[in-house]
């Protein structure tokens, strides 16, 4: 921790955290506004999210003509993506480039956390202390500090992994320097999206790579391939249409949305249709077969199983196909992955499986992992790709208290409860993009932080316009959007899986669906009519006077 000032400066507009997808987005919108903005990222550099997971094979799962920026032609035209799904370094440098475009770095104070957020009633102002000593005022805090952003423990909690000798890492704290891994023998623990993107890099670097796996998941190969200029010429003709369709689907991507039930359809056509999607790659397997494959069992099964076959059939050793074969969750209730060459590499002579459901790790020693039943795997390094606090847990880490002291993390101690996503009663001035509540984490990221930052802009422009001051949402109304959240996502499979969207994944984490399950375009309509409805369910006043707090 730094302690380089320890000063208080006068009131500015707004505190931004996060200089990631958000962060550089909201900045340029309030930039737009006139509003004097400080911006604090804990990192060395912009990115969030993509500066912070480097391991080998980190790549983005959406394509890349629709995870990215929309509101800028000029950003658009200029930037040229070299593949379907970019590697991590490509998405980095593509938001080093809007960063320089729109000339953001000179608002924004790297290396600086903030550590704490107190409201104050009296002059409605936030008191925003970071780890550099000082305390920044401001009349708006807005968090753009991303969903699976604090990871869920540096290390499990392994008896003994203090004794482990060798080098451990996590993928969402990837070093910068090239880790080399040639000649070792390296355990991986996790196999959710990120586990199953290092896995086949992971294998062709080290002498051996050991995966224990907890609990086997559904991946669909990515099927990634480099972008001819014809490609992207089409891609850039077709923008209007694709940009249309992406606002008119659920999960914020141009993908004809599928109108029949798996149920309907014969099994022939039911495989020719998986054929084909698994063919294409991605997440099209899922979101463009069946319009009912998260909302009836039956019918998710009928895909769950075809990606069982595909497992049995990559996979030689029917012992090994039987452990990845995933039983316990149906497809699509966890963040489907999707994969270059994963099931293959448990082909590989050097790679075993290690099955820690039926035979959990008992121990660390200083040379490897034991098993319940006395196994010992011998290991040099250690790689976890064991996820995250998703969604709140970055908030809650930022230690803010609202009205009267109150924390965020005693208010949201039996769940996160937030109107649209963005905003939370006793927090007046708060906004939290792709916040507990929004659709965000089941849709394209991009998609729904433009939709955030612009109504967030638009409700701020308002605010200025009406001199008011402040805006906090009815507990009624942030209670009423909780039951709505419980009760349509109680109406598909989501719920039935332990999954990061549950909060299941992290011991004592309230057992909450974390969004807003009925899509991004039924959500921004939503939010739309909140607004031209004078900000229905928030209650906005005019009566604080910023002076007195000069
Ligand atoms: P995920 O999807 O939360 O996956 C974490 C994996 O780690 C998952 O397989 C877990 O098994 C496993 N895990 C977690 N803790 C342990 C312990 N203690 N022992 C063994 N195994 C464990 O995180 P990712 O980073 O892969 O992906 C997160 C998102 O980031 C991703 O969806 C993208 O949006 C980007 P479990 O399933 O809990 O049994």
């Amino acid at each position: 921790m730094n302690h380089v000032r320890h000063e208080t400066s006068a009131p500015i507009d707004a505190v931004l955290i996060g200089a990631g997808f958000s962060g550089l987005y909201m900045l340029h919108r309030l930039r737009g506004l006139g509003l004097t903005t400080r911006v604090f990222d804990a990192a060395d550099g912009v990115g969030g999210t993509w500066y912070w997971n480097r391991y080998p094979g980190a790549r983005c799962d959406s394509e890349s003509h629709y995870y990215c920026y929309s509101f800028s032609e000029e950003i658009r035209k200029d930037w040229q993506w070299s593949c379907r799904y970019p590697a991590q370094p490509e998405i980095l440098a593509y938001l080093n480039f809007v960063a320089d475009r729109l000339d953001l770095r000179r608002d924004i104070e790297f290396g600086t956390r903030v550590i704490a957020g107190t409201y104050d009633e009296e002059h409605a102002l936030w008191n925003v202390e970071t780890d550099r000593g000082e305390t920044v005022r401001a009349r708006f805090l807005i968090t753009g500090v991303g969903c699976t952003s604090a990871a869920a423990t540096s290390t499990p909690a392994i008896p003994g992994i203090e004794n482990f000798s060798g080098a451990t890492y996590h993928t969402a704290s990837w070093p910068h320097e090239t880790v080399d891994f040639a000649g070792k023998r390296v355990g991986l623990i996790g196999t959710g999206s990120s586990g199953i993107q290092c896995t086949p890099r992971l294998a062709e670097e080290a002498a051996h790579l050991t995966v224990f796996q907890r609990t086997p998941n559904y991946s669909v190969p990515a099927r990634n391939h480099l972008l001819t200029d014809a490609m992207r010429r089409e891609l850039d003709d077709d923008f209007d249409t694709l940009r249309r369709k992406t606002l008119n689907s659920p999960i914020g991507m141009p993908f004809d949305v599928p109108q029949v039930s798996a149920l309907e359809a014969s099994p022939e056509e039911r495989k020719r249709k998986y054929d084909a999607l698994w063919e294409t790659g991605g997440f099209r397997f899922m979101f463009e077969s069946y319009s009912d494959l998260v909302l009836d069992i039956k019918a998710n099964e009928t895909a769950a199983e075809y990606v069982r076959t595909k497992i049995r059939e990559k996979v030689s050793d029917p012992a090994v196909a039987a452990i990845l074969c995933p039983f316990d969750h149906p497809i699509g209730t966890k963040r489907p992955p999707i994969d270059t060459a994963y099931y293959e590499t448990f082909n590989r002579d050097n790679v075993t499986l290690v099955d820690i459901k039926t035979n959990p790790i008992r121990e660390a020693t200083a040379d490897g992992l034991t098993l319940q039943h006395g196994e010992h795997h011998k290991l040099d390094a250690i790689v976890f790709a064991t996820g995250f606090d998703a969604v709140t847990g970055a908030l809650i880490k930022l230690n803010l208290r609202g009205r009267g002291g109150l924390p965020l993390g005693e208010k949201w101690s039996a769940g996160p409860r937030a109107y649209l996503g963005l905003c939370t009663a006793g927090f007046p001035n708060l906004f939290m993009i792709t916040g507990p509540g929004s659709p965000s984490i089941l849709a394209n990221f991009p998609v729904c932080i433009e939709q955030h930052v612009d109504w967030i802009a638009d409700c701020i422009s308002r605010m200025r316009a009406e001199s008011r001051v402040e805006i906090e949402p009815l507990v009624e109304a942030e209670d009423a959007w909780a039951r709505m959240i419980a009760e349509d996502a109680n109406k598909t499979l989501l719920p039935l899986a332990n999954s990061w969207y549950m909060g299941a994944n992290i011991p004592g984490k309230p057992r909450v669906f974390l969004a807003y399950p009925n899509g991004i375009h039924a959500y921004a309509e939503l939010c739309a009519g909140v607004a031209e409805r004078g900000y229905e369910g928030f209650e906005l006043r005019s009566h604080k006077v910023l002076e007195a707090a000069d």
